[in-house]
């Protein structure tokens, strides 16, 4: 049977697609989140409802004041702790109404969370979420610290990264720890779908792996990284510049692991050196200083440590 990832269709139909998150919500402008949740929401399909999850952070305080909600689809605001397993009961007592008879329609099922609420704090439920089998989707978009009240460091903050809980100084040079590479932790989770990415000139690579997330059986979780202007410090203008250097630089690694194999989507002709993604971030103008000299080549070291690894997994 033909996948829904495997139609073809016309790319500009599809951005054209009515926007199932409204605008007049209170993001900033130029936030990557927002970005991240409009490419998901577009891959369901016409007819398809879904039910939202979202765990407390930016995108739930600013699409989200009750009683107005953002969101064309049932929403559920979450705590941090409970997002896994908030949408988990919501997709079983589907399954048993659905059963039933008492439901039609069809629903899918769509968490979104930070990095803090997923990587952190609501790893948990996530984890128990996934191992149980539910069919529904984790997104977490990767803004790379707890943006929302102000910046403080997350597990997915990058190594040397300038927050306010690892602000570099004289004394301090950023975060001292590298990054939780969460996507690989949860496909050991041996869930049949996990992809990782961002948004590249036409946002294809999101779209069609939040297709393959959304209508796969079974448990899935996309990790997108989503740029925060904010917190990175660059203005609003230069996402798209910003994630294409991540990718370029292969700080942030596309791909995807199909029922355990892990398959690489982008390799880049030129792999780029890793200052080409620091330098045009506030959050690391300090590495560009004389005394923290040593720093990016260690910060470059740690990239192609990873970009190896991931490459020998891919082949
Ligand atoms: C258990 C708990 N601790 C702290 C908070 C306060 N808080 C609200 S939003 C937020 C930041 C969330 O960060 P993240 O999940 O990365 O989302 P972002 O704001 O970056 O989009 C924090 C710490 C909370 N709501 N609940
Ligand atoms: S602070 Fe950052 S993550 Fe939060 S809404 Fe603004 S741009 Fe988005
Ligand atoms: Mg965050």
């Amino acid at each position: 049977m033909e996948q829904v990832w495997e139609k073809a269709y016309n790319f500009k139909e599809v951005m054209n697609k009515p926007e199932r998150l409204a605008g007049g919500h209170r993001m900033c402008a130029g936030c990557g989140g927002t970005v991240t949740v409009r490419t998901v929401l577009r891959a369901l399909e016409e007819g398809d409802r879904a039910v939202i999850g979202n765990a407390t952070g930016c995108l739930e305080v600013s699409s989200f004041m009750y009683p107005y909600t953002a969101y064309e689809d049932s929403y559920i605001h979450n705590a941090f702790e409970n997002a896994g397993a908030t949408l988990s009961g919501v997709e079983t007592a589907y399954r048993v109404l659905k059963k039933k008879g008492k439901i039609k329609e069809n629903f899918k099922f769509i968490t979104f969370g930070g990095d803090g609420g997923t990587y952190d704090i609501g790893f948990q439920s996530l984890s128990g979420a996934m191992e149980r089998g539910h069919d529904m989707v984790y997104v977490c978009y990767d803004n790379g610290a707890y943006m929302n009240t102000g910046t403080q460091r997350s597990s997915a903050t990058p190594q040397y990264a300038d927050t306010t809980t690892t602000p570099a100084g004289k004394i301090s040079t950023g975060k001292v720890q590298v990054r939780k590479d969460l996507a690989a932790i949860i496909a050991e989770h041996h869930v049949p779908y996990v992809g990782q990415s961002t948004f590249t000139a036409n946002f294809k690579d999101l779209y069609t792996k939040a297709q393959k997330a959304i209508y796969t059986p079974g448990p899935a979780f996309l990790n997108v990284l989503s740029p925060c202007p904010r917190g990175w410090g660059y203005e609003p203008s230069d996402m798209m510049n910003i994630c294409r250097l991540a990718v370029d630089t292969c700080y942030w690694t596309m791909f995807e692991v199909i029922d355990g194999k892990w398959v690489l989507n982008y390799e880049p002709k030129n792999k780029l050196p890793i200052e080409d993604f620091l330098r045009p971030q506030r959050r690391f103008k300090h590495l560009f200083k004389k005394e923290n000299e040593e720093l990016i080549p260690l910060f470059q070291a740690e990239v192609d440590k990873r970009w190896e690894e991931l490459r020998n997994k891919c082949e």
